[in-house]
């Protein structure tokens, strides 16, 4: 479906990934793919939000390299910069700016019942404010843009609620000012389960080496993971009766092949599992495989992802400078008389 606009101008999409630990194909499918498929018919911008990533301890120079590592990936992906914006969140400082605004307008109970922030926060030692308040530095990310569409996967669908809780709470106690940004899920994919275990959503902060299969996971390594992916005692492929594991290899194999629902039932009823991996495993290797060469390249032209990101910025300033000279206005707070 393409939102139009009246004067002809396209949509804004706003989404971001964090630059914590390999990209998998959980991202891919759940996110990246979609956008790649919305940057002509929208004005897209696509973020790496490093601020994010930082609410769990990131050694900086790890942290350095998987920032240029990603957009290498956006590119790689088939993300055009010509068409996209791409962009670093801390390279735009109005994102932490209007972050501290909305913080000011959100109950902190909200924020509480996020269950990412109970599921990270119970992972941690000491909780740091910012994992309280990632959220909100997602709606001032989206906010910041007036985006009116914002693609995720399925675990995004919270924060995206509460993203519109804030700005209808801006807006009723200072006047319209925020745009109401929808969430865009992507039909196969929205959820694509870890190998390890079906129960949980495939993470790149999951350290168990068969959870994801990383988008730069050479051949080999993908066959490993997917053959060894957790099943069920079933003799073969049932639809009427799936077990989890099964589930979730089909609906990756599905995702990558845009195969309709008959088409993976022709193709899969009856199969044994082994047989059934094996064909996952060539599907996802076969999809990558332009992805890896397509990134062996990017990186390869010097300062070409430096100067990506760098426009990319520049590109985005006056959007980000006239939202906050708008919230400050209708906040009361100091402007410059002109
Ligand atoms: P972390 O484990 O560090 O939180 P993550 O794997 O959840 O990382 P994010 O950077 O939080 O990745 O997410 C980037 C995008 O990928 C978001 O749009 C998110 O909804 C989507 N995404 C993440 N995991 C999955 C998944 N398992 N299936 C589908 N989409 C996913
Ligand atoms: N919280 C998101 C990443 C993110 C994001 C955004 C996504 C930060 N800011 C704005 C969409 C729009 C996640 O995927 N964990």
């Amino acid at each position: 479906m393409v939102f139009c606009l009246p004067n002809g101008m396209k949509p804004r999409v706003f989404s971001g990934v964090q630059p914590s630990g390999d990209l998998h194909i959980g991202n891919y499918l759940g996110a990246l793919k979609n956008w790649v498929k919305m940057q002509a018919d929208y004005e897209c911008i696509y973020c790496i939000v490093d601020l994010h990533a930082v609410t769990i301890y990131q050694i900086p120079s790890e942290l350095r390299a998987k920032i240029r590592e990603l957009a290498g990936l956006f590119l790689a992906v088939g993300i055009d910069p010509k068409q996209a914006t791409v962009m670093v969140q801390s390279s735009v400082p109005a994102h932490a700016e209007l972050a501290w605004m909305l913080t000011c307008v959100t109950p902190v109970g909200w924020l509480q019942r996020m269950t990412q922030y109970k599921a990270k926060a119970a992972t941690q030692e000491t909780v740091g404010d910012g994992l309280l308040q990632y959220p909100v530095l997602m709606a001032a990310d989206i906010l910041l843009y007036q985006a009116q569409i914002v693609p995720v996967g399925d675990d995004q669908t919270q924060h995206l609620e509460l993203t519109r809780d804030i700005a209808q709470r801006f807006n009723s106690l200072y006047g319209e000012t925020f745009v109401m940004p929808q969430t865009h899920l992507p039909l196969v994919g929205a959820r694509i389960m870890g190998l390890d275990d079906p129960e949980s959503k495939m993470s790149k902060s999951s350290s168990a080496p068969g959870h994801a299969v990383a988008l730069l996971d050479p051949p080999d390594v993908i066959r490993k993971k997917i053959m060894r992916a957790t099943t069920d005692s079933r003799p073969a492929v049932n639809f009427d009766d799936l077990g989890p594991g099964v589930r979730n290899l089909l609906n990756i194999f599905q995702a990558f092949s845009d195969w309709s629902d008959a088409e993976m039932r022709a193709h899969f009823e009856g199969l044994g599992y082994g047989e059934t991996k094996k064909r996952v495993a060539e599907m996802v290797i076969a999809s990558l495989e332009p992805i890896q060469r397509r990134y062996r390249e990017v990186c390869a032209e010097p300062g070409y992802i430096d100067r990506v990101l760098r426009e990319g910025a520049e590109r985005v300033l006056p959007i980000a400078n006239s939202t906050i000279e708008l919230v400050k206005e209708r906040m009361g707070l100091y402007t410059f008389a002109s």
